[in-house]
């Protein structure tokens, strides 16, 4: 795909002036692609071949594991096909383990904090990096009904937008490819410029989240919504007021997915603080290890790691 930077108008030079910047997030062109360009990009080849297969081998031990781990993660949610849930191959009975890939050392350090990921993170949001939810992997089984429906993603940051701008503080909201991702085996689609509508309403409609309703409602069309089709380890990072979603996978093999939004480090202050007054419903991930502090990538911490059951996984 190929990255268009048009030079930053007088409105987007006022709007940058007030778009809080943590104190310390340099104005980047990631930034201003997300703040003011088509609200989305994509980087190539973030995770080598290498990277993929460990990744994809942890997950399988994971799921192999699965009832051990959810004595340790709330989010697991299992391939909605019955014909699925006994599969042979582990790794295809679920569609969504979140939270994992804070938990474990393997997929924290060849996923969640990986350097070449961390550095485009490190252009959205500075120099300290927290990540602010779960961060699921999303594990769409072949031939499978697991559709992803219209939605946001979840932020404590809900200002209302003023004069057809967004004024919520960016954060770094992507989706990584271990495998290729394809309009036939469910890419992910996104809705360029619906982050100008700012946080709107979810509705509980019995689906995996809470959901939105079809762009078309909101004033969008068809011809709108744009189909991002990835190559294995490529990156898509999208602001977080997007609207977004993915189809069933209806090809033959696997896609699997990580997604996750990271945030700063003044970010994350924000976000304890807020917590310690128990304010609700902010969508955020209880431990928040650190990924990233005054640019240097950490180690998992260890109160975060799930030991494996087994050795060798
Ligand atoms: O992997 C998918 O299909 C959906 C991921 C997603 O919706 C998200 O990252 O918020």
């Amino acid at each position: 795909m190929t990255r268009t930077h048009t030079a930053p108008t007088a409105a987007d030079l006022l709007y940058l002036a007030t778009q809080p910047t943590d104190g310390h997030t340099p104005d980047t062109p990631e930034r201003h692609e997300l703040l003011h360009g088509k609200g989305y990009f994509v980087v190539r080849g973030i995770l080598s071949e290498d990277d993929r297969q460990a990744i994809r081998e942890r997950l399988r031990m994971v799921c192999r594991n699965i009832d051990y781990y959810r004595q340790h993660i709330d989010l697991i949610k299992e391939v909605p096909d019955e014909a699925l849930r006994n599969h042979p191959d582990p790794l295809l009975r679920f569609t969504w383990v979140n939270e994992i890939g804070f938990r474990d050392e393997v997929l924290w350090e060849r996923c969640a904090a990986h350097p070449k990921l961390l550095e485009v993170a490190r252009k959205v949001v500075g120099e300290t990096i927290y990540p602010m939810n779960g961060g699921g992997f999303f594990l769409k089984p072949p031939r499978s009904q697991s559709t992803v429906p219209w939605h946001q993603d979840a932020s404590p940051f809900r200002i209302p937008p003023e004069d057809g701008q967004p004024r919520n503080p960016l954060v770094f909201d992507y989706w990584l490819g271990i495998d290729a991702a394809t309009s036939e085996n469910g890419c992910l689609q996104l809705v360029p410029g619906s982050q100008k509508l700012g946080r709107l309403e979810h509705h509980d409609k019995g689906g995996v989240f809470p959901e939105l309703e079809h762009p078309t409602q909101y004033g969008f069309s068809e011809s709108d919504i744009v189909s991002i089709p990835l190559e294995a380890g490529d990156l898509l990072v999208w602001h977080q007021d997007m609207m977004h979603y993915s189809d069933p996978n209806r090809s033959d093999h696997q896609r699997i997915g990580k997604a996750s939004v990271y945030m700063s480090g003044p970010q994350e202050q924000e976000v304890r603080q807020r917590l310690a007054k128990r304010e609700p419903n902010m969508g955020i991930n209880r431990r928040r290890p650190a990924l990233c502090l005054n640019g240097k990538i950490q180690p998992l911490r260890p109160d975060a790691i799930i030991h494996p059951p087994e050795s060798g996984g």
